[in-house]
């Protein structure tokens, strides 16, 4: 397993030395964000994450090796070749055998750094159960399942069945705590009307119940929740008319599997003008900032 990882060395000397360390995805930059935000963006949450005392480990595959702390250079060349594969779980074996190089979902993000042994991850949102007839249901979901590591993020995507995907997680057992809120955040929005399983207030609280998994030999995420900057936000009803012409679009052009949330996301994005891209970025340095500090409060 060890040779197959590649592991930085100022990341590598973090985790070794029990600094704190918040591993982020890469399919954010290279599939859910336009150039040349994507990039702007990927720096960024990289400094937030600095800034607030820990050290970022970005994740993807490259040639190959499941590569833990990526440079400069390999995030500039996953932000802007236009051509990079979306790797999820199921696709790390094959990347390994046959030396691709791609972008990382949540799934095989938090994979491969629970693996590496980091314990705090961040993303803007997770993906889970696909709205439609086709029950599409996102590799993140049963990741987050099997792999014990904190999950910082605002929800999923609204493009999703929300409804659907929490009920989902908790079939599949998997604990959502809302750090200072009261429900299931909807990404672009700050509410779902959905409920999450408890409140926390600050990073201890999150690890007080992180600590109770692990003593319990719970194997599960803790799906740690909390809503885009009020801000930021564009309210659920503006939301509704973008979403619904993005899935008419859609379907019209037979866009599924993994083409289909970069898809929406992007059209979302023409169609409010920018808004949702906004709230995205934001959400996402949120979520990153949230992270450092729970990963600060471990050691
Ligand atoms: N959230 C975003 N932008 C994204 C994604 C999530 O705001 O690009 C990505 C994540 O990498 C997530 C993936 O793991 O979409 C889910 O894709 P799929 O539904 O094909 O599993
Ligand atoms: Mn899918």
């Amino acid at each position: 397993m060890h040779e197959l990882l590649n592991i930085a060395p100022e990341v590598a000397g973090a985790i070794r030395d029990h600094r704190p360390v918040v591993a982020l995805e890469s399919t954010v930059i290279a599939h859910g964000l336009p150039r040349p935000q994507n990039l702007q963006t990927a720096r960024r949450l990289q400094d937030l994450v600095r800034e607030a005392g820990a050290v970022p480990a970005t994740i993807a595959v490259i040639n190959g090796k499941l590569t833990v702390g990526l440079s400069d250079d390999q995030i500039r060349s996953l932000a802007d070749d236009g051509d990079i594969r979306k790797i999820s779980t199921r696709d790390i074996s094959l990347a390994v055998a046959q030396g691709w190089n791609g972008a990382t979902t949540v799934a095989s993000t938090i994979w491969i750094a629970h693996r590496a042994g980091i314990k705090v991850f961040a993303t803007g949102g997770i993906g889970g159960v696909h709205r439609g007839a086709l029950p599409d249901v996102s590799a993140d979901l049963p990741e987050l399942a099997r792999t014990p590591i904190i999950v910082v993020c605002s929800g999923a995507k609204i493009v999703l069945d929300l409804p659907a995907t929490r009920e989902w997680l908790e079939t599949h057992a998997v604990t959502v705590v809302g750090y200072q809120c009261d429900e299931l955040p909807a990404f672009y929005s700050r509410g779902s009307g959905l409920p999450i399983d408890a409140r926390v207030e600050t990073p201890a609280d999150v690890l007080n119940v992180f600590h109770a998994q692990q003593a319990l030999g719970i194997e599960s995420a803790l799906l740690v929740v909390m809503p885009v900057p009020a801000k930021f936000e564009v309210p659920a009803e503006e939301l509704q008319l973008v979403l619904n012409t993005a899935l008419e679009d859609a379907e019209w052009k037979e866009i599924a599997g993994p083409a289909l949330t970069p898809f929406l996301l992007s059209q979302m994005a023409e169609r409010s003008g920018g808004a949702t891209l906004r709230a995205n970025i934001a959400l996402l340095e949120n979520n990153a900032r949230v992270a450092a500090g729970i990963a600060r409060e471990m050691v």
